[in-house]
């Protein structure tokens, strides 16, 4: 117990204090599983508060040992070891010590589709506009990007895991370094939505694409009305949910699209498995088009 309260606030001194974030860090998980995705090696699993990482969530974990995730199911407890690296997260030591019932169906983006909300853009369709404000605080429509060739992607800035938001990030990263040494992405944009304006003001944006590096001509940061921002989200395939009692606590997948310059859905990319390769060779035919 003791040994548990000294690593805990170890690791939130070292969280806290670090720009240097070259050490994996440990956390003991406890919670239980919601579902597992073997042909991804992960499991999603519902837990509580990790003290100096993140609130109570449910979120998709890799497991490293091919074992341990084969040795559990759908409403398991279990208790593991959370590995947070520069670029990667894990777990590892899954052990099940008990078994509940399963409060409700983890989130899948399919329940956008067929449920009330605002159907899933299908490629070819027009991207319906919606108002944002960019990280200048200047009211920027989503129409506006209009005769450029669109990445955009969701994620918040607050996000604790290295594979997910931060992961967005990077790649667009990437991508933004080919587009400045390839004349044939010249008519390419980079667009990022937070779906946390709460905590993602214009300000809180402008020191993120700072710190990425981002160039403001061809990189914008998007925040606005929360509401706004979930309709047009629903409609590539993200869904987030929050907790009432803690709005840090946040539940999201990844949704990664592209859309013409004639603001016509192109593709989209789920969750944290494409690559900037991947986009990149899907830009060029599009972007090249007048
Ligand atoms: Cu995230």
């Amino acid at each position: 117990m003791q040994r548990r309260a000294v690593f805990a606030l170890a690791a939130a001194i070292s969280l806290a204090a670090c720009s240097s974030k070259s050490n994996p860090h440990t956390y003991p998980v406890h919670g239980q599983i919601v579902s597992v995705t073997p042909d991804r090696q992960e499991a999603t699993v519902k837990h509580g508060e990790i003290p100096g990482l993140m609130p109570a969530m449910t979120m998709p974990y890799k497991i490293r040992e091919k074992a341990e995730l084969d040795a559990v199911k759908p409403g398991d407890m279990i208790d593991a070891t959370l590995t947070i690296g520069e670029n990667d997260a894990f777990l590892t030591g899954v052990r099940k010590v008990g078994e509940a019932p399963l409060e409700q169906p983890p989130p899948e983006p399919t329940t956008v589709a067929t449920g009330s909300g605002p159907a899933l853009l299908k490629p070819g369709e027009v991207v319906p506009d919606s108002p944002f404000v960019d990280q200048d605080g200047k009211n920027r429509a989503f129409n506006s990007f209009r005769g450029s060739t669109v990445v955009l992607t969701f994620i918040y800035t607050r996000c604790p895991l290295p594979t997910f938001c931060p992961m967005m990030d990077r790649h667009f990263v990437t991508i933004q370094e080919h587009m400045h040494d390839d004349p044939l992405l010249k008519k390419v944009h980079l667009v990022t939505i937070t779906f946390d304006p709460a905590y993602d003001t214009p300000e809180v944006l402008r020191k993120h694409a700072l710190e990425l590096n981002a160039d403001p001509k061809r990189w914008t940061f998007l925040t606005g009305d929360q509401k706004a921002i979930e309709t047009f989200g629903a409609r590539f395939g993200v869904l987030v949910t929050r907790a009432s009692n803690d709005p840090r606590d946040i539940t999201h997948n990844l949704r990664t699209a592209i859309v013409g310059p004639d603001g016509k859905l192109v593709k989209v990319y789920t969750g944290n498995e494409w690559t900037p390769d991947e986009i990149l060779a899907d830009l060029k035919p599009t972007a090249n088009a007048d």
